[in-house]
């Protein structure tokens, strides 16, 4: 294979998409780190925010700040209606049916909770069966595990091939009679397959299993359609598609929201409150107990209108030619194996070197600027199954470059320099 400055000398970039520019959109790339030019490759963790979502922050906290669905003066009038077209926004983005369907979370790991708890618990008993897939996140494995120590389900698990893909196969033998629910990531974290979640989702449809969909690092870099999926739940955190932290997504057809109890108790999730009874509220604030993240849900409705001003197709084309340049460079490097070879994979390459450990990787990385993730990922089965400890991980956006890429194959030559 090529060397990756010869890639990129060789190949010019293959579309218009105008990434100098979209650079200068993020403000903290700009920055030195051990004076070298910061190269954010941890994305998969948390993406870096556009200035437009900075600033609606703090307009919002300067100049709209107030509760929302309570007031009746002004400022609560104003974030109630920024408030409720982030929830428009976000309902366009996945094409939900309705906004009745969007429901503010905390991120990921909340939304599943909030399932496995308020579905799984009402409808959900003793011996019935749980799938779920072992590349799953930390976040899509334990809320189950807790849900089926309460009611005594069980939990079964889709295998991968050691190229990091599910077999399907399996998914269909495993499929039967006792599941009674199915919850599977549409991108692995650790590895980048893509999962073929619509295939998965018809195929549990046909048994009458509904299937929620962890859609963490998905939206960032693939275009989002729940219907078209067909997906019954669909959760995702605003922090990893350039939005703030502490504020995401649960999808869920309003067929099924509809009768499933409330995840909290709490003010808004109400309608009526007596000592005797309490009535709550309608879709969608029945799940939304308490005061939610008011500038985070805001901000995350600026995240989406940054992507929608951006060309989907653009964008895609330079993370798949960034993907494919930084798995020629990776693979040229001896000893080098890269964790995860699906022919689906979205921006995520872990890699392994066999007497070299994740963390001094990750240290020396760190030292030349390049910022990436080191160890299990939460999701340490994904770690077993490879019989590896832990990994680095180079995860990519929108705003990477190739030339960012020639600066992570340096820097690996520098580790494996320093560590001999
Ligand atoms: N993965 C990573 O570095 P939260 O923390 O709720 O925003 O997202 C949880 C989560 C759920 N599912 C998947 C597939 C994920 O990747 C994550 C978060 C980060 O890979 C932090 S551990």
């Amino acid at each position: 294979m090529k060397a990756a400055q010869e890639i990129s000398k060789l190949e010019p970039r293959r579309n218009r998409f105008d990434v100098e520019q979209v650079r200068k959109d993020f403000p903290i790339l700009a920055q030195k780190v051990h004076g070298k030019p910061l190269v954010y490759l941890d994305n998969g963790a948390t993406s870096q925010k556009p200035r437009a979502v900075i600033e609606v922050l703090n307009h919002y906290y300067a100049e709209q700040n107030s509760n929302i669905h309570r007031g009746v003066h002004h400022l609560s009038e104003r974030a109630t209606a920024a408030y409720e077209a982030a929830r428009e926004k976000v309902r366009r983005f996945v094409n939900a049916r309705r906004e009745q369907e969007i429901v503010f979370v905390r991120g990921t790991t909340e939304a599943i909770n909030l399932v496995a708890q308020s579905y799984g618990r009402t409808f959900l008993k003793e011996g019935d069966e749980i799938i779920i897939s072992a590349m799953e996140h930390h976040s899509n494995i334990v809320p189950w595990q807790m849900l089926c120590e309460q009611v005594h389900a069980r939990l079964r698990v889709i295998p991968m091939n050691h190229d990091g893909e599910l077999v399907i196969d399996e998914y269909r033998q495993l499929l039967n009679e006792k599941t009674k629910f199915v919850s599977v990531a549409h991108v692995s974290n650790a590895l980048g397959t893509i999962v073929p979640v619509k295939e998965m989702v018809k195929l549990a449809h046909e048994r009458g299993v509904p299937v929620l969909v962890d859609g963490a690092q998905a939206v960032p870099h693939l275009k989002v359609d729940v219907q078209d999926i067909g997906c019954d739940f669909y959760a995702f955190s605003g922090h990893k598609m350039f939005g703030p932290t502490g504020v995401g997504i649960l999808y869920g057809r309003s067929e099924l929201l509809d009768v499933m109890p409330p995840y909290q108790g709490g003010g808004d999730m109400i309608s009526l409150v007596t000592f005797e009874k309490t009535h709550y509220n309608v879709l969608p604030y029945k799940f939304e107990a308490g005061t939610p993240h008011i500038a985070g849900g805001i901000g995350l409705g600026a995240a989406i209108d940054y992507l929608a001003a951006l060309h989907w197709e653009q964008v895609s084309s330079h993370e798949d030619d960034l993907l494919a340049y930084a798995t020629g460079a990776l693979s040229d490097i001896e000893g080098l194996r890269i964790i995860g070879n699906a022919k689906e994979k979205a921006g995520v390459i872990s890699f392994v070197f066999d007497h070299l450990h994740a963390h001094d990787v990750g240290t020396i990385l760190d030292q030349e600027g390049v910022a990436v993730r080191a160890g299990h990922h939460c999701a340490m089965p994904v770690m077993q199954r490879f019989g590896v400890p832990a990994t680095t991980r180079a995860s990519f956006a929108l705003y990477n470059t190739r030339e960012e890429i020639d600066a992570l194959v340096k820097a690996v030559g520098k580790a494996l320099k320093v560590f001999g």
